[in-house]
Parts: structure tokens; sequence; C-alpha cells
């Protein structure tokens, strides 16, 4: 029997559990390897950069960020594709995955790091996974690294007293948003999950993990949390949607979130590691918000434009993109 492909991850680490969701799918054999303070001396010889997920291949390479793991075992594993066949439909699927890594991260981390009830519960939990075995006295000591490790760690994804509102707000208006369109389906795109789905899912997951966002959750979201649900073992219920029966409740989604949050902070937040600036402040909807710029963000949005300028030109997605304020920060 050949040797399964095994994540190193975590199940605090979003990219992670996207990635493990992706491969259950997929039905590709693989192996779940929590990164322990016990493995760390394994995870450290396969890992070029010390981020979770990174896989590791039966032949013994080792592949790093979620995205291009996934693209490339799209291509070894075609099905059940991920890739709506309808070319609209496929570049929006690519558009939210970029929302949820990039922006929904901001929420998700946000909250997590943020109030004391949260800081103290993610801190119990990343110890207590990261040294199952480990002592009591042990465990109190990583806890309190992890504690002043992470909330100095908030300002990096632009959370801060002036962007708390606006985080929380974009966050609470994409749960309403999506109960309205997991009313009716199973999946962003319909009746299976798209590479959007993952990603989404997996800021959705770890949400849905902490005590905050969980009690919002719980609070008129039972369409959303049983997405969650749905996830963690997802499975190909019907077929993808077309396009216009999505339309009702994804271009809202589309306009207000992605259209007039990510894709301008996006902009902006690569134009200043161009510059390069120390900070920058970009008006959205109306308020600042201010940040230091994302290196690795600004690689991605890159990738997205070169995937628009090299589709053939689709009118019905140029309408839809100019309809959502999309399309300027595309064609930028
Ligand atoms: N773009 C990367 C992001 C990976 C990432 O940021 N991973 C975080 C956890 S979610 C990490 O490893 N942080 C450092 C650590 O946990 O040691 C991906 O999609 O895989």
């Amino acid at each position: 029997m050949t040797k399964p492909y095994r994540i190193f991850g975590a199940e605090m680490s979003p990219y992670s559990v996207k990635v493990r969701s992706y491969m259950r799918y997929k039905g590709i054999p693989h192996e779940w390897i929590p990164r322990t303070v016990d493995r760390m001396e394994e995870f450290k010889k396969y890992a070029r950069l010390p981020l979770i997920p990174c896989v590791v291949a039966p032949d013994d390479t080792a592949m790093q960020d979620s995205t291009p793991i996934i693209e490339d075992f799209e291509a070894k594993f075609p099905n059940p594709s991920i890739i709506p066949g309808d070319p609209a439909t496929a570049f929006l699927s690519a558009l939210i995955e970029e929302y949820a890594d990039e922006w929904a991260n901001k929420y998700m981390f946000h909250y997590r790091w943020t109030r004391e009830v949260d800081q103290l519960a993610s801190a119990e939990a990343l110890a207590s996974q990261a040294m199952p075995d480990g002592d009591d006295e042990a465990r109190a000591g990583l806890k309190a690294m992890i504690l002043e490790r992470m909330a100095n760690r908030l300002w990096f994804v632009g959370s801060s007293k002036q962007t708390a509102p606006q985080l929380e707000a974009s966050c609470k208006r994409l749960l309403g948003l999506l109960e309205d369109h997991f009313r009716n389906r199973e999946y962003l795109f319909g009746g299976r999950p798209a590479l959007a789905d993952f990603g989404l899912w997996a800021q959705l997951f770890e949400l849905y993990t902490d005590p905050t966002p969980r009690s919002i959750m719980r609070s008129g979201y039972p369409a959303v949390i049983e997405y969650v649900e749905r996830g963690l073992f997802p499975e190909a219920i019907g077929e993808f949607e077309p396009l216009e029966s999505l339309l009702p409740t994804l271009e809202h989604f589309l306009r207000e979130e992605v259209g007039g949050l990510f894709l301008p902070w996006s902009d902006a937040n690569a134009k200043a590691q161009d510059a390069p600036d120390e900070e920058f402040s970009v008006q959205l909807q109306g308020q600042t918000f201010a940040q230091k710029p994302q290196k690795y963000h600004a690689r991605s949005l890159k990738v997205l434009r070169a995937r628009y300028g090299q589709m053939t030109r689709n009118g019905v997605l140029d309408d839809l993109l100019q309809r959502t304020d999309c399309l300027q920060w595309l064609r930028a």
C-alpha cells in the first residue's frame, strides 16, 4: 500500500482544517498530524516556513500554503472537481476564497485574541493541543507565552480599537448574508463544495470554536451552523447551481463584503507594500481602516488580478463585478 499524505496542522489553524476538509472530500489518503511540541523537530525537517499546514507527500516532498496545495491536488485528483464548470462562477469561487483567507481571517483572529474570555479559552486550547502529555506547569508556561504573543499580533492583521467595530460589523453582516444564502442550498455554489467553500468554511469553523463568535452564531444563524457542521466531512449532495439562481443572495455578499471592504482594502495594502509604507489607512464604507501592510496578501492580489486578466472576456461576469463594485479593483 502506498504511504498516505501527511498534514502537519492544528485544529485551531483555519488553513490546516481547510486542507484537511478538502482531502476528506476528495478521498485523498492522508494522516492528520497535530503539530505538537514533541513533533516540532520532525515538522521543521519539512517546513521551509514556520507555518501550518505543511503537507508531506508519500515521496517525502513537502508543500506549504493552502491555496497552491489545493490547486496542486486538484490537478492530481480531478474528481469530484471543486471548480464549477461555468467560468464566471469558477472565478467568483477564487475571489471568495481570497476574501476568506485574507479578510474573514481578520475578524476570526480579532475575535479570538481581543476579549479576555476568548483569549483565555484559545490559549488554553492551543497549549493543551500542543502538549497533550505535558504536565500542568509546562502547559501553564506555554499558555502564558501564547497569550502574550498573540495579543501583540492583533495589530498585524489590522485589529485595533479603531477597527474593532468595523471587523465585528463585517463578521455579523457576513453571517446574515450567509444565513439567507444557505436557506436554499448546502454550499456556496449549490449542492457541492467549491474552492471558496473550503476557505470560508475554515474561518467560520474557527469562529464557531471561540466563545464570543460562537454565541453570536448561536443567537440566530442556524443555517450557518449547519454549514459549519457539514464542512467537517463535506460531501457532494447535488450539482453546482447556475449563476442566476445564486445571485439573489450571493450578489449582496459580493457587493457589501468583497467590493465594499475586501478589495479596496487589498488594493490599498498592495500599494503600501510597494511604496513601501510602514502603515497605511484606507476609507472603507465611510470609515478609516489603518494597519501595517501585509506582504502575503499583496502577492495574492497580484495572482487574482492575473487570473482575471487571463480569462476570456465574459460579459455576465463583468456586469456582475461592475454592479458589485469589484471590477475596478481587479482591473487595476
Ligand atoms: N497562506 C498560508 C497561511 C498559513 C498560516 O498563516 N498559518 C498559521 C496558522 S493558521 C501559522 O502557522 N502561524 C504560525 C504558527 O502557528 O506557528 C496558508 O494558506 O496556508
